[in-house]
């Protein structure tokens, strides 16, 4: 039993995923998902702008085992603000099968960070949602691009498509490798092909430090679920977006469950379902290796698959 009370609505965890009929290829990686508190050992954050259920490190790792994944990116959820312990006792009780992507403030010391490092961490999330996050000052995220360079780490943005305009010269003037959530949230009732999403291909094609999380298609889909119980035609709307990301850019994308799947409104999706709809993304072997195994290893696991 919690001891926060959660914020109204709110729709817990999927608690029975179905096995995945998809064989995900051996070493693959979930590249985006959270652990929420517990929140009687990792209490949430005064800041946060929503009280979730908890989710914690072995509930994640359970899962992981149950779609059938080797390894985690876990991506500090704004629940936690800027108060990293459960991500960092997460990957450190993961055997080195997890790495993390923190929130960090200005205030931050070289020491800190060189202790976020040794814990897993290689990265920092900026987050740009207003229901989410209050407003950051752009120079501090600049400030702290720059201090984590010198670790090797990159920075993940989360921004939403009516953003890109301000996200393209703001990543400008960062020289890191940088990783957009979701896809930038495109409105998937608009064309693939047309000129909204086109914007975000010339954004990825003209940057070559950019890479992309073609995940969250039960966040971005407009049409939803119709068959929820059975295999096919899940989140079919967000089908041509993922798919031409992952087929333009091959080598710079990243997949991840985003369980626990928070601030979802309208259903809970079956995380085995999401493993399914991964061919229909990145639909031959080469392209589904990349994508879960070759590129998150090159950007997280760089140590082991240097020759
Ligand atoms: C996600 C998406 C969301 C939330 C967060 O850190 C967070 O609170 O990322 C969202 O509400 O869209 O990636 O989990």
């Amino acid at each position: 039993m919690s001891v926060f009370t959660k914020t109204p609505g709110w729709l817990d965890w999927n608690q029975n995923p179905s096995k995945p009929h998809f064989q995900l290829p051996p070493g693959s990686v979930d590249a985006h998902c959270h652990v929420f508190g517990p929140g009687n050992q990792y209490p949430y954050a005064p800041e946060r702008k929503y009280t979730p259920c908890d989710a914690s490190r072995d509930q994640l790792f359970l899962l992981r085992d149950h779609l059938g994944f080797q390894r985690n990116v876990i991506v500090q959820a704004t629940c936690h603000g800027k108060d990293n312990r459960a991500l960092v006792n997460a990957c450190l009780a993961s055997s080195g099968k997890a790495r993390g992507i923190a929130t960090v403030g200005q205030d931050i010391s070289d020491a800190e960070l060189r202790e976020l490092h040794a814990a897993g961490i290689r990265g920092v999330r900026f987050n740009f949602l207003k229901r989410l996050v209050d407003k950051v000052p752009r120079e501090i995220y600049l400030d702290i691009a720059n201090r984590i360079e010198s670790l090797g780490w990159h920075v993940v943005v989360y921004f939403e498509a009516d953003d890109l305009p301000d996200m393209v010269e703001f990543c400008q003037l960062i020289s890191t490798n940088i990783v957009v959530d979701h896809m930038a949230r495109p409105d998937v009732s608009r064309p693939a092909d047309g000129p909204d999403f086109n914007r975000f291909i010339q954004f990825m094609s003209e940057n070559e430090k950019v890479w992309c999380k073609v995940s969250c298609p039960e966040r971005l889909s407009v049409t939803g679920s119709p068959a929820i119980d059975g295999q096919q035609n899940i989140y079919e709307d967000v089908i041509p977006f993922a798919r031409r990301v992952v087929q333009t850019f091959p080598d710079r994308v990243l997949w991840g469950t985003d369980w626990p799947h928070p601030n979802l409104k309208s259903h809970m999706p079956d995380d085995g379902l999401l493993v399914n709809f991964i061919p229909q993304i990145a639909p031959t072997p080469a392209l589904q290796k990349k994508l879960l195994v070759d590129n998150p290893m090159r950007l997280y696991w760089p140590e082991e698959t240097r020759d």
